[in-house]
């Protein structure tokens, strides 16, 4: 398998993390986000993920992307060890978990926002960056209290 990857991409961490719990080999493939104005914007890396953004993972001839598509394609295809738990609704609630920070953080928070809101919207630094706060403030805690509050993510 062969991972388009970025050091600082919590994205791309995730779907390394998953990798590595399964003991997974792969052949690591570095975009850098920043240099030139974004590898992930270059064809070269488009022509493998149309959205210029990473994770992506090449496995034979699949191009996967999305990571929470990826970790659940790896869940399906090397099941040991398990990443979900077994029952349907402790598996709900992970993959809640999983994508209130998917969906309700890491999206408003990510490098093609901030620069759009930078370029396009015309917004000052700290504007930007007290978008980024509230976001993720926002998004930490409605998370850290539905984890304190349910039983399942004790066990
Ligand atoms: N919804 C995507 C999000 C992936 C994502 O946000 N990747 C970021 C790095 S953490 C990225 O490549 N950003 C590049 C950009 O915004 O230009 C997923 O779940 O895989």
């Amino acid at each position: 398998m062969k991972l388009y990857s970025y050091f600082r991409s919590s994205a791309a961490y995730r779907v390394r993390i998953a990798l590595n719990l399964k003991g997974l080999d792969y052949e690591y493939v570095p975009i850098h986000l920043l240099r030139e104005g974004g590898e992930q914007l270059k064809p070269e890396y488009r022509a493998v993920n149309p959205d210029g953004i990473v994770p992506a993972l090449i496995d034979g001839d699949d191009v996967l992307t999305q990571l929470l598509a990826i970790i659940e394609y790896l869940e399906e295809t090397h099941p040991e060890p398990l990443l979900l738990p077994k029952s349907p609704s402790d598996r709900a609630f992970v993959r809640a978990v999983a994508m209130q920070v998917a969906c309700e953080i890491h999206l408003l928070d990510n490098l093609r926002v901030l620069k759009y809101l930078k370029h396009q919207v015309k917004v000052p630094d700290e504007v930007k960056d007290a978008w980024y706060r509230h976001w993720v403030e926002a998004g930490f805690e409605t998370l850290e209290k539905r984890l304190a509050g349910d039983k399942r993510s004790a066990r």
